[in-house]
């Protein structure tokens, strides 16, 4: 029997990314987003769906059939507050009920580091800073990933639904600046911890660390890697090439940290 993904956002940077890295034989990716999806490649088993993830009919009809939900849509830096709680809160809500309602067994949250984000980089500790640490956002985007991460453990623990929530570092196809060598998640490692999170027998509720295998990590790896999460990359190959990063890096969330509250960006 063929296995069903739904991906939200999947326009979106993370998205695209694991469109291609999550193709597998015997598995139909379902593509949901707001935004034109390119088109599917010649023998790609995808299914798009244009529509917002804030719209309940469109998650409802976007959840049948569908073994498991990689929610990475909604807005992915500040935004004001009126936005953040419409599409990144509300809407995690929308997709947690639609995949609640549909019976969907499995839901993998795109958190952020910005959960956490004034969490001093120096209190990491040889192991890094523990997946769980407790929320200290440094935005209302932060403030939002915190809240999706409780949403998660609710409908896990009244509903069954195994939830993973991922607090990626900064997933592109490389590190910018010196702060981002320490977060950074590579592509192909996003790849591979999507897919440990989808392939675990019985994960319950997690929240663990995105990162690669960073020289320069600050973030524990070993709650992904219970999951059988092996990073293969590391951002020292760009250490050369990074731009520097300003004070605001002795905090996890950098930048974010000192950003207008509510002033998208
Ligand atoms: C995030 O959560 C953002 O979505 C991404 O654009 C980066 O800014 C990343 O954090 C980061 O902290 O570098």
């Amino acid at each position: 029997m063929q296995q069903r993904i739904l991906i939200t956002g999947a326009a979106g940077v993370v998205g695209t990314i694991m469109r291609s890295r999550l193709r597998r034989e015997g598995r139909v990716l379902r593509l949901l987003d707001r935004a034109p999806l390119p088109p599917a490649e010649p023998g790609e088993a995808v299914e798009a769906v244009t529509g917002t993830l804030t719209d309940p009919d469109v998650m409802a009809a976007a959840c049948e059939g569908v073994d498991a939900i990689v929610h990475l849509g909604g807005h992915s830096r500040e935004n004001s507050w009126a936005e953040t709680l419409a599409v990144n809160i509300d809407g995690t809500h929308t997709v947690l009920e639609a995949a609640r309602k549909a019976g969907v067994g499995r839901v993998i949250l795109a958190s952020s580091n910005h959960a956490a984000g004034f969490r001093l980089v120096a209190d990491a500790g040889p192991d890094g800073l523990p997946a769980d640490s407790p929320a200290r956002p440094d935005t209302y985007y932060g403030v939002s990933k915190a809240a999706i991460e409780a949403l998660g453990s609710l409908y896990h623990s009244r509903f069954g639904i195994d939830v993973i929530c991922i607090r990626i570092g900064n997933c592109f196809e490389r590190p910018a600046d010196v702060r981002a060598l320490s977060l950074w998640l590579s592509p192909d490692d996003a790849g591979r911890l999507f897919e440990a999170c989808l392939g675990h027998p019985s994960p319950g509720y997690r929240v663990i660390w995105g990162v690669s295998a960073n020289t320069r990590g600050v973030c524990s790896l070993a709650e992904a890697e219970e999951l059988g999460y092996r990073p293969q990359d590391d951002s020292e190959q760009f250490a050369a090439e990074a731009t520097p990063s300003d004070a605001s890096a002795r905090y996890l969330g950098g930048p974010f940290t000192t950003a207008a509250l509510g002033e998208p960006n």
